[in-house]
């Protein structure tokens, strides 16, 4: 039997704006607009408006929730339902009681709710106003609106992260062009890089100035970490791999938990000229203000080899004119999403975080299979037996017990995710989930995953 540390979080992540759907929302975010305005950049066009219902179902969601084992489950407040006015920050009440609801029945039925602030899900007016996370402006307001939701929640929740992936809003909106505004604009995505940096820090800042931290909360941030492997020991590989690494996990890991942006990276962006914009006083702010627990969502890890791109000239800046993606061949990949299967990675992330964070406390916040068509599997009963899924978790698991083993301290594992729910512009295609949803009767079914992963977090451990 593998073993884990006692009081281990046997979980699961969700997120607002893919559980909920949109009912009873004063705002639109930048997904439920993108739908509004172009449904066929949608999988089967379908969107964002009814989700999985959790709006209207989450005390029978939890309740099936608590049937799968969780002893711990990340939700997202949506900044477009808490708020009624961005400038003031002003409340609205359905969504006050909506949340208190929600993590009340959490805590009855004895999950600890980690909540997350940020989850790709900014309100479009205030890109269409002030530009989204280009601007400064918007961070102050981003603050006040996390500063509404400890004053409001700070007593019932001990665990708070301030954004989920920050990574895939720069490549997403900014870069790679597979989330709304989908632009293309390596200068403006290292100032949204910086300044999302910046937003977290401040958030971080006006939680302990608060003094939300009374008790003995903490708080976070989300980075979806994959590190970076030379395709070769060529020379132009590795240096390949180490700018990868530095763009795509260290732009954000390092001043989360050190409080600086690696200088090595800062010279090579100083260097193209694309440098973002800082003051001496954010330097300092950022170096105060580092988080206390770190989340860790581990789906792939990447692969760097030589470039092929070479930018014109500074306005074509680009992070991958510095490497190529570079595919292993014969890899396994997680169904119909392409990503590589590579547990080995979660063990190279436990020694990375022991070695050259701190030891911070830190645990797998997202790690999940994405499969298309379930249905296939369902058996006589009715039951998904998704043993591809167990095994899956098994594999992450086991690399991850021995970088336990090593003695990084990783506190917990959360799966992607408890209950089938809408994903992007993927809407529905890929599933995730321990509990099986039918989306036209909305029918929620424990998967054979779900009673496997009640049983490990009932035992603490796996054999
Ligand atoms: C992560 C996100 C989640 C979730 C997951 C699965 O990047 O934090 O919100 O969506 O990936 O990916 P996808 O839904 O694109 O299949």
């Amino acid at each position: 039997m593998k073993k884990f540390p006692e009081q281990f979080w046997w979980g699961s992540a969700t997120s607002g704006p893919q559980a909920e759907g949109r009912f009873n929302k004063p705002h639109a975010n930048v997904f439920d607009h993108w739908y509004d305005i172009e449904p066929e950049k949608f999988y089967n066009q379908v969107g964002p408006n009814t989700a999985s219902n959790f709006y209207n179902s989450y005390k029978e969601d939890i309740q099936l929730m608590k049937e799968a084992g969780l002893n711990s489950l990340r939700i997202s407040i949506q900044w477009t339902r808490l708020i009624d006015d961005f400038e003031t920050a002003s409340l609205n009440e359905d969504g006050v009681q909506f949340y208190h609801n929600v993590i009340d029945t959490l805590l009855e039925a004895g999950i600890e709710p980690f909540v997350g602030l940020h989850h790709f899900d900014l309100p479009v007016e205030l890109y269409h106003q002030y530009g989204g996370w280009e601007s400064k402006k918007v961070v102050d307001l981003f603050v006040k609106f996390t500063q509404q939701c400890f004053a409001l929640y700070g007593d019932k929740v001990r665990y708070w992260f301030v954004f989920n992936e920050p990574m895939v809003v720069v490549d997403g909106q900014y870069l790679y062009q597979f989330h709304y505004p989908n632009i293309r604009n390596g200068k403006k995505a290292v100032q949204v890089a910086y300044n999302i940096v910046l937003a977290t820090a401040k958030t971080i800042e006006a939680f302990r100035s608060g003094g939300w931290d009374r008790d003995g909360q903490q708080i976070g941030t989300i980075l979806n970490l994959t590190p970076s492997y030379p395709a070769s020991d060529r020379a132009e590989d590795l240096k390949a791999s180490r700018i990868a690494d530095l763009w795509k996990n260290q732009l954000f890991l390092d001043p989360a938990v050190l409080g600086e942006f690696p200088s090595e990276l800062v010279e090579l962006l100083t260097a193209d000229g694309v440098l973002w914009e800082s003051t001496e006083e954010e330097k300092i702010l950022i170096k105060q203000n580092t988080i206390d627990l770190l989340g860790v969502n581990f789906y792939h890890p990447s692969r760097a080899k030589e470039p092929s791109i070479i930018p014109s000239s500074a306005s074509d800046w680009m992070p991958n004119q510095y490497f190529d993606d570079y595919e292993m061949p014969r890899r396994r990949m997680n169904v119909d999403k392409g990503w590589e299967i590579y547990p080995q990675a979660l063990y190279d992330i436990s020694l990375n975080i022991r070695d050259n964070y701190g030891n911070i406390p830190w645990f797998v916040s997202e790690n999940g299979m994405g499969v298309s068509q379930e249905e296939r599997f369902m058996n006589a009963e009715g039951q998904i037996d998704d043993f591809y899924r167990i095994d899956f978790i098994k594999e992450h698991l086991e690399w991850l017990h021995k970088g336990i083993e090593a003695g990084s301290d990783c506190r917990g594992y959360h799966l992607w995710t408890a209950i089938d729910n809408w994903s992007w512009t993927n809407a529905y295609r890929n599933r995730y989930g321990l509990v099986s949803n039918d989306i036209r009767t909305q029918v929620k079914t424990l998967k054979k995953s779900g009673y496997w992963f009640k049983q490990v977090s009932e035992n603490n451990g796996f054999s």
